[in-house]
């Protein structure tokens, strides 16, 4: 019988293959998960990084995760192509999504960045737009580009990792919280996380590189903490969350300038596509929607065979090498 007394509360930090390191007070342990906690009908992943767990230490740096603490939310997709569809966790506990574009080189696709939102907005999840690469554009373009996002209330940071730009703020704001990183290959991820804390971006691009080539079998998902406080998520696979689980009227609430709108359409089944009285078309045709926001709003909810996201989804080796925690 195990003492309650020698439990130790902690944060997943690492997983893979069913081990996972737990950050404590006490250092850190690598645990297996308590069998029981395996038992009945499994749906998605029991504990993934960013769970608060409770464990049993035991000898040389090694334990028994006993609870796992109710999530306050979680970055979670369903696998399909197993016997069972499968909820898995790529991050628990997110305060926010950092969400990286860059200014030039790759030219940002705002309608990936309107997906994005729409993950957060429905994960219930804060975003942080980073627009990186500001050195290579004029302010006034990189504030045409993206000075939207801050209109409709996204917090939104201008940096550039080549010279330094920004890069504070970034830091700051990062610092006490759970972050995901997320954002299209090419636009400056490794490198600003570099710039904010030098041991870190190397790391993460070193993950990121072996899973956009797809030749790893064991994925490892990990917490990366920062020297001031919080950690960064590495979640590769956070582009491909299927909005598998999300009703085509339901997209209206995750468009944050059209959610208000709705319930002034005269018909409560309004697509705001076409019918008469839709207050969506009418604030696109008086300016007060964006037209490219309110295209990735159609896009998204009617969908496009020759999508750029699906294109995308092909490309995220992640998808092909399902981990079970309880493998
Ligand atoms: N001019 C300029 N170039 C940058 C900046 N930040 C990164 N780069 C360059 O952009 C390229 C890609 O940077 P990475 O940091 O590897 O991009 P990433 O987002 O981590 O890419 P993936 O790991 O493939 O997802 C590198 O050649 C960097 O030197 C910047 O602020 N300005
Ligand atoms: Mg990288
Ligand atoms: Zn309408």
């Amino acid at each position: 019988m195990t003492l309650m007394t020698e439990m130790l509360e902690g944060l997943v930090i690492r997983a893979q293959s069913g081990f996972l390191v737990v950050r404590t007070d006490a250092g850190d342990f690598t645990c297996r998960l308590r069998g029981r906690l395996k038992q009945g009908a499994q749906e998605g992943d029991r504990v993934a990084i960013g769970d608060r767990v409770s464990i049993t230490p035991h000898e040389e740096g090694r334990g028994v995760i006993e609870t796992v603490h109710d999530r306050t939310a979680e970055l979670a997709r369903v696998r399909s192509g197993l016997k069972r569809e499968f909820r898995q966790i790529l991050l628990a506990n997110p305060d926010q999504i950092v969400i990286v574009f860059a200014c030039a080189q790759p030219a940002p696709s705002l309608r990936m960045l309107d997906r994005f939102l729409v993950i957060a907005e429905k994960q219930r999840v804060d975003a942080l737009i980073v627009a990186n690469k500001v050195d290579l554009v004029s302010m006034a373009d990189a504030q045409n580009t993206f000075g939207l996002y801050a209109d409709l209330g996204y917090p939104l940071m201008f940096i550039s990792a080549l010279t330094g730009q920004g890069v504070d703020a970034l830091r700051e704001g990062l610092q006490g919280k759970l972050s995901a990183f997320t954002g299209p290959s090419g636009v400056g991820k490794s490198s600003l996380l570099n710039a904010i804390q030098p041991d870190l971006g190397l790391q993460v691009r070193s993950v990121s590189d072996v899973t956009s080539k797809g030749r790893h079998t064991t994925r490892v998902r990990q917490l990366f903490p920062l020297a001031g406080g919080g950690y960064v998520a590495d979640t590769p696979g956070i582009r491909s969350l299927a909005l598998w689980d999300t009703e085509p009227e339901e997209l209206d609430a995750y468009f944050v300038e059209m959610r208000e709108l709705v319930a002034d359409c005269q018909f409560s089944d309004c697509t705001h596509t076409h019918e008469p009285g839709c207050a969506v078309l009418a604030a696109v045709e008086a300016g007060q929607v964006a037209p490219q926001r309110y295209h990735s709003y159609l896009r998204l909810r009617f969908g496009d065979e020759s999508d750029a996201f699906a294109e995308d989804e092909e490309q995220d080796a992640d998808q092909t090498a399902p981990e079970r925690m309880d493998g």
